[in-house]
Formats: structure tokens, sequence, C-alpha cells
């Protein structure tokens, strides 16, 4: 189905009359009417440029694009990933339902679903009770996570979010970049006897991963010899023959399937570090967290959907008024990396520039999304979303309960998060500003436009189960948005560009002699570079 942009054009034209100091002045039921609650989390949609008749356009775009079909075709195992011909089937890494069964070319995913949920937690809770312990004996004590990109950022924001529930004896880190640094300090941190490292990558091929992964194994066996690599390194791969090459006993591999993108395999085995850091029970509550909002997107009619919801809102900033960005800001300092999470989760996926016929696209397609968490960013970038010229829609999140109740510290930060929304809508007239007897000349810079859209979202506690939730709302939402654009959102052919192009460039900088056939701005950029490390010219 064509989405038919005639309806944003409507919601449009309701949309740019809106004022919301007189929304809300006019309708006291504003705030119920724009709100809902799925999954553990509540919505307040009602600080944003929309009425009735505003969201009624929205919903027809929606429909018109044949979203709730295509959520069906999702959920059904079908092969929406078009150009790598694969299904797309992260929700049934986390389908919670004992009686699921979910086919793929003919072949039901469930039981290898389990099976190797079932090999993580019995290996979760080897190592974490010792049972599992180094080549000579000792306890684990130190997880290093070894990946990049999908295989990296969502077990790095799920362990930073889900610290409270993690056995605080055992330290996980995170090496990501080829940037030699990031693995020579970690291993300055880490006991060889005591550490366990998990090689995460899908394809077990990429060249920051397998450069990292050789670097730890030489490493270790510098320390501990050869025979102890199988006590100290597993992996989680799809590619078993590249993994057996590397050198780990297969045996000692979780595996997952081509129909998990990078970026939404966090509920897979590259959650393994973040099992191993919670225990395999918080690791079935952030599944279930997961499960309970699929379940709100897969079955709630499109108004009362809450990932539909916030992809309209978005689309019509972004389409409607222009805006080039989004900004989620969690005020919770463990959602410290949520936005960098999201950064991938929206910008790898709608990142396209050809619809599904590979015809160019007249509209904006996905966003620039970034984000810090509150009260932080207040002091630094806030100021331009209050009072600059860019748009910038705002995802506020905030969790009303703390787990670190210090006097009233956690009052003031949700005084700030709400405060902020409030001054965001309403702003300050100039009328207001001579009232509080600001001088004349300093008036045109105190007053604030106000009207700049925000939803704010609630949760009772940060806990897995409204992590899990926070993640597949946001997953649906870029889902429903490359509906609507009609871009395919599960592949990435410009990361695959990135992965072919430093190889050539490598051999150019490495090389004995070279002749460089780049541009003259790159080959005088590689010619200073051999020079500098002493390499022939
Ligand atoms: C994610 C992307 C990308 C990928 C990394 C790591 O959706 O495809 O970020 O996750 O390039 O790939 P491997 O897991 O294959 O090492």
């Amino acid at each position: 189905m064509k989405t038919d942009w005639k309806f944003l054009e409507k919601a449009m034209r309701q949309s740019r009359k809106i004022s919301l100091r007189g929304q809300f002045a006019d309708d006291p039921a504003r705030a119920r009417k724009f709100s809902m609650k799925a999954a553990g989390w509540f919505l307040d949609y009602s600080k944003n440029l929309v009425n009735v008749r505003t969201m009624t356009n929205l919903f027809k775009l929606a429909e018109s694009a044949g979203v709730k079909t295509e959520i069906a075709r999702m959920f059904a195992g079908e092969k929406i990933n078009v150009t790598e011909n694969r299904a797309v089937l992260h929700t049934a890494l986390r389908n919670r339902d004992p009686k699921a069964q979910i086919f793929v070319d003919g072949k039901d995913v469930m039981p290898d679903v389990r099976a190797v949920l079932a090999a993580m937690g019995d290996f979760s809770d080897r190592v974490r009770n010792g049972a599992w312990r180094g080549a000579t004996g000792k306890r684990i004590k130190y997880i290093v996570n070894i990946g990049i990109g999908g295989s990296d950022l969502g077990p790095v924001m799920a362990n930073i979010a889900l610290t409270p529930y993690s056995k605080r004896s055992l330290k996980c880190f995170f090496v990501s970049n080829v940037d030699s640094t990031h693995i020579a300090e970690t291993l300055r941190s880490v006991k060889a006897a005591e550490t366990l490292f998990i090689v995460a990558s899908k394809t077990f091929t990429t060249q920051e991963t397998m450069s990292n992964a050789h670097a730890a194994k030489d490493w270790l066996v510098k320390k501990l010899g050869a025979d102890a690599v199988a006590r100290h390194f597993v992996a989680v791969s799809t590619a078993k023959d590249e993994v057996a090459k590397f050198g780990i006993d297969t045996a000692n591999m979780f595996g997952f399937w081509d129909w998990v993108g990078g970026r939404y395999s966090l509920p897979s085995a590259i959650g393994l570090s973040l099992m191993l850091a919670i225990g395999k029970r918080n690791f079935g509550r952030l599944l279930d967290g997961y499960f309970a909002m699929d379940e709100h997107f897969r079955t709630a009619p499109l108004e009362r959907n809450m990932p539909v919801i916030l992809a309209l809102l978005g689309i019509l900033y972004s389409n409607g008024y222009g805006a080039e960005s989004y900004c989620v800001l969690p005020y919770d300092q463990y959602l410290s990396r949520f936005p960098a999470y999201l950064q991938q989760m929206d910008m790898e996926s709608n990142g396209k520039c050809v619809d599904k016929s590979g015809n160019p696209v007249i509209f904006r397609t996905g966003p620039i999304e970034w984000g810090e968490p509150g009260t932080n960013g207040q002091h630094s970038f806030y100021q331009l979303i209050h009072q600059g010229t860019h748009m910038i829609p705002c995802d506020f999140i905030g969790c009303c309960q703390t787990h670190n109740p210090v006097g009233d510290l956690h009052d003031k930060l949700m005084a700030n998060l709400f405060a902020q929304t409030e001054a965001l809508a309403f702003g300050k007239t100039a009328d207001e500003c001579r009232a509080e007897g600001v001088p004349e000349n300093l008036v045109p810079f105190k007053t604030f436009p106000g009207n700049k859209p925000t939803n704010t979202l609630l949760c009772r506690k940060l806990t897995p189960e409204t992590l899990g939730a926070l993640i597949a709302l946001y997953e649906h939402k870029v889902f429903v948005q490359g509906v609507i654009f009609d871009v395919f959102s599960y592949d990435q052919w410009g990361v695959q560009l990135g992965k072919v192009l430093a190889k050539g460039v490598l051999q150019d900088l490495t090389a004995e002699t070279v002749e460089l056939k780049h541009d003259a701005s790159t080959n005088q950029l590689i010619a200073r570079y051999r020079k500098a490390v002493g390499r022939k010219a």
C-alpha cells in the first residue's frame, strides 16, 4: 500500500493553528484525552501540536500505509527484509507464550529460541555460582564483551540501565572500538585467570571485533598458555565455522539467526553479558517487558497504540514542520546510554533515501536522534531547544521511584523534568516578563515562545520489565515510521560500505611501498600518515 500523504497535509492544516496555551485553557480534559498506558508506561502526549482532528488525520495516514497489515506480516515471520531476503523476527526472541509457534521457511523457530535461552541460562548460572572456572581454577570476576554496533550498544546500554539488578562482584567491560586504546585499557583493568571474554559478532568477520578478539586471545595465551582459551573464551554468533576457525570450542557458542538484525539483537544471545550480570531470572523479566509491549503493539487499535502514536507525532514534525531531529531526554542516570542506543536503532533503520521500489523518496525519512540524561542537558543544549530557531521535539522519560533514595534528590530530578515540559509548551510572554519587572530592554531576551512539542513517558520504576517495554516501544515506533516512509528498515548497506572501504585503505597504509590511487586529498593524508609512522612515502 502506498502512503497517502494528503492526510499529513490535512493534519498540518489543523496543527498549524494550535496554541498549546489556548488548547489547555479551552479543554480541561485535554491531558486525559491525549494520554495512555501500555506495558508499564504512561504516555502523556497532550503537549503536542495536535487536536482530535489532527490525530484523526494522522491515523488515516497510518491506515493508508497499511500499518496494521505490515505489523501482522512482521510478527508472522514474513520476509519483510527484502534486500537481504530475511524475516524480521526479533519479536520471536521474547515471545513468552510457551505454546507460540512462528514459522520461517516452514520451520518453527521457537524451539531453537527456547533452547538457546536455556543454554544461556545454564551457562550464566554456572559462571555466577562458580561452577564454571578459569583455567587455573579461579572464579570468573571479569566479563569482557567484545563486539561493535548492534553487538555492543544494546548490552552496554542495558548493563548500565539494570545496574541495580546486577551481581556487583562481576565486573563487565565492553570493548568495541578498533582503537587499540579500548582493548589495552580494558586488559589493564582485569586479571587473565579471572576473566571471561565473550566474542559477540553475528558474522564473526567484523574487522573491529575480530582484531580485538585476536588481541585479547594473544594476551591471554601469553599469560596462561594456549590451553586456557577454551575456559576463557565463548562466542555469540550465527557463524559456527568462523567461531571454530578462531579457536573457540563451538560447544561454548551461543547461536542466533539471520532474522535477528544486529540493532535488534539484545534479547538474543547477544544479551549474554547482560544475563551474566543480572542473572537469568532478571533477563527473563526483561523479555517479559518486551513481550508486553509487543503484544500491545500487535493487538491495540491504531488510535490506542503507543508506538503508532509516537511514530505519527514524529512524522508530523519531521515532514510537516521540517524538524531535522528529535531529542530523547531520560531523567534517569541509569538510562545514560539510551539515547546512543536509540541512535543506531532509528538512524540505521530509517536512514534511507530510496523507497521499496528503489525510487528516490521525496520526503524526509528517518530523523536525527540525539539526547543526554536530564538534568545535565539542561545546563548545555536546552537553551537552543527553548529559544533557538530549530524545532526539536523532545521525549522526556522519567521513573517515579528511584533505586537510590538520597534526601530529596529524586523529587528535584522529577521537578526538573515536569518543569521543562511545562516551560517548553507554554513559554513566557513579553507581558509576563514585564509583570515580573523585567526591564523593557531585556524583555525580548527573556521571552520564551513556547509551543514546543514534547512527549512525557513515565513508569513507576526502572526495572527489567519497564526497560524491555521501553526498548520495544521505540523499536515499533521505528517500524511504523519505516512502513509509512515505505523504506526497508532492516537492511544497512551503508554499514556494509564502511566495512569494505577501510580494507583497501588499510593495505595502502601498511604495504612496504605504495602507488596511491585515491583522490588528491586522501592520497595526501595517507602519505602524511605513512611518513609519521616511518613508512616509505
Ligand atoms: C546492526 C548493524 C551493525 C552490526 C555491527 C556488528 O544492525 O548491522 O551495527 O551489528 O556491524 O556486526 P557483527 O555482529 O556481524 O560483528
